[in-house]
């Protein structure tokens, strides 16, 4: 595969709405003047700001307002309206945490978030496509999951990749009571080839912050090619498999979302079309930025090799 080389853009070319940079440069400042410190001890601003290397990868569009980011989520742990997530979380203790890779590896291990960072965070601006056909342009920081996978070192025998979220009734309001729309865990699971690819990462923050609890603290899946339900939120176990492993909503609606999960135009939803997307935060919010979907939500250069010669409508 041909190495991807990003297009070259000043911030300020591509944030005409948000110089986020000088924001993040206040932020830090506010800090270290001990401003923001009784919010984040509070346990209710824990967006503090989080240092990563200038990543790559840049599709070149403006960035999704930080406030649609943060307040239009879909994270069923704490309800399964829009602005659940982020009225629902302020509970959510994402530190201490530990996410424990083994299956197999030859070295099983747990890592703390010190030790996740450490693999070397940076900053991607990807798109995110959700199947229910709207999309945002986010600046995450992560990690390339693979850099996480050769700390394990997977064995031979390994072919997949699957990923278990957590379950803390107790702290996610969407856990208890009477309705629940999904089971516990919420699981997703990659091809490790496709976990492997250098667009899949590890997200720990978004717009130069510590990732919110809406978001998927302290730490996410994030695939930009695939829709956005493959991203699965708040990790506690990440385990290597010889068999495709299950995913939650291929569990409760097989004919509606496939394991691949590979934006795709041509392939509707049973339910209504993928050929175009409504970009959150452009043109109003409910807006007439009304585009085109792209094939592998435009990363097909970089991703379509990985499915070469298999029927990608079987394969949904
Ligand atoms: N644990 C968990 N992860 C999840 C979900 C969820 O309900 N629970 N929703 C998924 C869906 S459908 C989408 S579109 C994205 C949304 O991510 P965002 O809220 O950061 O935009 O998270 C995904 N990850
Ligand atoms: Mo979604």
């Amino acid at each position: 595969m041909a190495a991807y080389r990003p297009p070259v853009l000043p911030p300020s070319e591509i944030t005409p709405q948000e110089i986020w940079l000088d924001r993040r440069r206040l932020l830090a400042g506010a800090v270290a003047a001990g401003l923001v410190a009784p919010a984040i001890a509070s346990g209710k601003a824990l967006a503090a700001p989080l240092e990563a290397a200038k990543g790559g990868y840049d599709p070149g569009e403006p960035l999704t307002p930080q406030k649609d980011v943060t307040s239009y989520n879909n994270f069923y742990e704490f309800g399964s309206g829009k602005s659940d997530p982020a009225r629902n979380s302020g509970d959510f203790k994402p530190e201490p945490w530990a996410l424990e890779v083994g299956g197999l590896v030859a070295k099983p291990k747990s890592f703390d978030l010190d030790a996740l960072r450490g693999l070397g965070l940076e900053e991607r601006v990807y798109r995110m496509r959700c199947v229910e056909a709207w999309s945002m342009v986010i600046p995450w920081i992560g990690l390339p999951i693979s850099a996480l996978l050769d700390q394990v070192e997977p064995l031979a025998s390994a072919k997949y990749v699957a990923f278990e979220t957590v379950v803390r009734p107790e702290e996610m309001s969407g856990q208890r009571g009477a309705f629940q729309p999904l089971d516990w865990p919420y699981v997703e699971g990659l091809r490790l080839d496709e976990a492997r690819h250098p667009l899949a990462i590890l997200a720990m923050g978004l717009y130069g912050e510590t990732l919110p609890n809406q978001n998927g603290a302290p730490v996410r899946l994030v695939v930009p090619w695939k829709y956005g339900f493959k991203g699965a939120k708040s990790l506690v176990k990440i385990t290597l498999t010889e068999k495709e492993p299950p995913s939650t909503w291929n569990l409760l609606a097989p004919h509606e979302y496939g394991f691949y999960a590979n934006v795709n135009p041509e392939v509707d939803h049973p339910r209504w079309s993928q050929a175009s997307e409504r970009r959150i935060g452009a043109g109003g919010f409910f807006g007439s930025d009304r585009r085109p979907t792209l094939p592998f939500n435009g990363y097909a250069e970089e991703v379509a090799s990985l499915y070469a010669g298999m029927d990608l409508r079987a394969k949904y």
